[in-house]
């Protein structure tokens, strides 16, 4: 068999455009996997917290979690994942316990032991507004430790790390349900 030199040139230029194409497209399928999830708060009875809280897989691990919350008093707010996804309960107790999948002790979100839900505390400024980011390395959008389809929980007081299983962290005064 005889290439001529241009013959050549066209072929190693289709099966590079073919690579390029190949990994653009790789590219683009793992952006599109990358599972997002959101939750819209409620204020529980004879509270007025509210807010939104997205989830989204980051490439490389993690979730990031971006959440903005008003109507809350000023300074700490326990914020958690709990383990049902069910805010019907006047007072929130319909969302069960902090989700605990692995059965490990209540600690802070940086704690190597720590519930799933532990994320920590929302602050509030002097008008009532929290804004809280965090990349978290242990929830996860999908598999058998996922917390889609469970709750998210806003509570009255600061989530002290330390007092199990709750971190004491008072009543629950908004709660969503977490969805795709
Ligand atoms: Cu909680
Ligand atoms: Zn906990």
């Amino acid at each position: 068999m005889y290439f001529s030199k241009f013959t050549m040139l066209c072929m190693g230029l289709a099966i590079t455009g073919s690579m390029m194409a190949n990994s653009l497209e790789a590219e683009k399928e793992k952006t599109e996997t990358l599972k997002k999830a959101s939750v819209f708060l409620n204020p529980t009875k004879g509270n007025k917290a509210h807010g939104i809280v997205s989830f989204t897989e980051v490439d490389g691990g993690g979730i990031q979690i971006i959440a903005d919350v008003e109507g809350l008093a000023p300074g700490k707010h326990g914020f958690h994942i709990h383990e049902f996804g069910d805010c019907s309960a006047p007072d929130g107790s319909s969302a069960g316990g902090h989700f605990n999948p692995t059965g490990t002790p209540h600690g802070s979100p940086d704690h190597a032991e720590r519930h799933a839900g532990d994320l920590g505390n929302i602050v509030a400024d002097e008008n009532g507004r929290g804004h809280y980011e965090r990349l978290d390395k242990v929830i996860k959008l999908s598999g058998p430790h996922t917390i889609m389809g469970r709750s998210l929980v806003v509570h009255s007081n600061a989530d002290d790390y330390s007092t199990q299983p709750t971190g004491n962290a008072g009543g629950r005064i908004c709660c969503g349900v977490i969805m795709d």
